[in-house]
């Protein structure tokens, strides 16, 4: 009984799969959204247009960040419905001639922190150096900002660092902005994003998986 019991609770605990709910999306095709402060602005998407995956693609506007080193730009989300983890998604844009992290100047950064917390660091060798983000590029040339430098996007809905993040807080602070000793920033260096998506998953309690095993448990005996 104790092997059946084990195989019951293994069993209904794969029922147990976290509930996604989307707690924001924005284009950025119809304005600012007002959870959306800091530092950028709107423009368009330009030679980006139509680069991504499947229903996920630049459209319309984006949102470009062109300030100096530490400059954010920050969504702020609140009253979110209870959860367990959070995961983020969003298109991103290396604009103009980002110089990696051993090009001249350089290091660049793009970052994003989540509640003040660094979880990604990324660069892109878009005019000089060799390091690049190693993640699903979606774009590469000229995408019609400043000089002949090409630029490169990235979508970041598969990126691992970003899925089910342990959060629990009803409240969600994302900072978005550029970092490094040779950030050069305005025409020279920016980044932009488009598409950005946050979801809240929510796992049933332990105690809800142990109360629909127990169930389980009763109707297996009941049929022996
Ligand atoms: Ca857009
Ligand atoms: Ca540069
Ligand atoms: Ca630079």
């Amino acid at each position: 009984m104790k092997t059946l019991s084990a195989l019951v609770v293994l069993s209904l605990a794969g029922f147990a799969q976290a509930q996604p709910t989307q707690v924001f999306y924005s284009n950025f095709d119809s304005g600012q959204p007002a959870e959306l402060t800091g530092y950028g602005g709107l423009e368009s998407v330009a030679g980006f247009a139509g680069a991504g995956n499947t229903g996920d693609t630049f459209t319309g506007d984006l949102w470009r960040n062109d300030g100096t080193a530490s400059v954010k730009t920050t969504l702020t989300l609140t009253n979110l419905p209870a959860h367990n983890s959070v995961s983020v998604g969003f298109l991103l844009a290396f604009i103009d001639s980002w110089d990696s992290t051993n090009g001249s100047p350089a290091p660049d950064w793009f970052n994003l922190d989540i509640d003040g917390t660094n979880f990604l660091q990324l660069t892109s060798a878009n005019a000089s150096g060799n390091v690049i983000y190693a993640g699903d590029q979606i774009y590469w040339g000229g995408a019609g900002w400043n000089g002949a430098w090409w630029d490169r996007a990235f979508d970041m809905g598969n990126e691992a660092l970003i899925q089910s993040i342990p959060h629990t807080a009803s409240t969600l602070t994302l900072d978005f902005y550029a970092s490094g000793d040779g950030w050069q920033a305005g025409i020279d260096e920016s980044f932009a994003i488009d598409n950005l998506e946050v979801i809240v998953n929510k796992v049933p309690a332990p105690g809800a998986v142990g109360a629909l095993s127990i169930l389980g448990l009763a109707a297996l005996r009941r049929r022996r």
